[in-house]
């Protein structure tokens, strides 16, 4: 029996992940419990993100904290937030964040698994009130457990994650994810305080007519990306960049479309991070029936050698990753 067809009408995140455990590889209910932590870090953060404009006047309307500190960055805070989460939680035995230089091993954990996470990505966002994001992956713990973390732990493929998921905190605050089986999206109730599925079996567009890129580094692209961008404006494809890679990416996977941060003079292997940036959307998006490449080659099949390495990052539409790749292939 399937359980994911005729959901009633207000499945809350919760509900979904009990009726669908049996997506999950290992359906031990750790990894459902490991979601739900994520998602309540969430709701916190979402709180945080909605008071943002008013912490300069804090004191005015008398939310500053007791002890009269100032209030901390929403990055920081937001970082926070999700490794204490994740470490109470006790399903977590390592977490890579891009906030940390190390990776934080979760000691005396019998957590089965490792995740990374970007617990606040383009928060230079927030102080203009435009949209940000978490993004996490999943993976399993390959070191038996109870010895301390081991590179193999850490460093594995994107084709190894067992779920992953982003938060996008827009105009609704909204939680996607995956964990092999399809990508479904869930909006966020404020004043219920639940996230209901609003986006069933997420789809991307096969094709797209809006190209995702910072076009101020053009004189520095390579040859390729700079044709494939001209061969975007001869379609009279429509530009839109936020600035905000998950609020990009979502817009993209809803209407079809191409994100591209490309390498650059400044940042020779572009600018995003493979671990917990990359990988995370790459698996999102094979999953809705689009594409993620480094202009060529698969995204997930890339063997990481570093906590916070760089790739170049093509994802979206699947025809136009494709075309964006001929370009490649057609030019060296
Ligand atoms: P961050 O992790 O420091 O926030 O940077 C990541 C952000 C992405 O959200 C966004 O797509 C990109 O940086 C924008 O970079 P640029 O300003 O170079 O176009
Ligand atoms: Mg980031």
């Amino acid at each position: 029996e399937d359980s994911r067809i005729a959901l009633p009408i207000g499945t809350t995140l919760d509900r979904f992940i009990k009726r669908n455990q049996d997506d999950f590889q290992y359906a031990t209910g750790e990894l459902s419990q490991l979601l739900r932590d994520i998602a309540l870090a969430g709701k916190v953060v979402n709180r945080e993100m909605n008071k943002a404009g008013l912490i300069n006047i804090a004191g005015a309307i008398g939310t500053m904290n007791v002890q009269g500190e100032e209030q901390q960055k929403l990055d920081v805070l937001a970082n926070i937030r999700f490794i204490r989460a994740l470490t109470k939680g006790g399903e977590v035995c390592a977490i890579i964040s891009e906030e940390d230089e190390k990776v934080i091993d979760v000691d005396h954990s019998k957590g089965k698994y490792v995740v990374a996470i970007d617990p606040l990505d383009g928060s230079s966002n927030i102080d203009v009130n435009v949209s940000v994001g978490t993004i996490f992956s999943v993976y399993r713990r390959i070191s038996p457990i109870g010895s301390p973390i081991q590179k193999e732990d850490y460093l594995q493929k994107g084709t190894e994650q067992v779920a992953a998921g982003y938060l996008l905190y827009g105009s609704s605050t909204m939680l996607v994810y995956t964990t092999g089986a399809g990508v479904n999206g869930f909006t966020y109730e404020p004043s219920l305080g639940e996230y209901f599925l609003s986006h069933q079996n997420m789809t991307i567009p096969k094709d797209g007519k809006i190209y995702s890129i910072n076009e101020g580094s053009l004189f520095s692209f390579s040859e390729p990306v700079k044709r494939y961008l001209e061969y975007c404006r001869e379609e009279t494809y429509s530009g839109r960049y936020i600035g905000s890679l998950v609020a990009d990416f979502h817009r993209n996977m809803l209407k079809g479309g191409i994100y591209i941060y490309p390498s650059t003079a400044k940042n020779p292997n572009g600018k995003l991070r493979l671990l917990y940036e990359c990988n995370a959307l790459a698996f999102i998006v094979e999953q809705a029936g689009g594409k993620a490449t480094d202009g060529i080659n698969r995204i997930l099949d890339v063997k990481p050698t570093s906590l916070h390495q760089r790739v170049p990052f093509f994802v979206g539409s699947k025809n136009m990753v494709e075309k964006a790749k001929v370009f490649h292939e057609m030019i060296h």
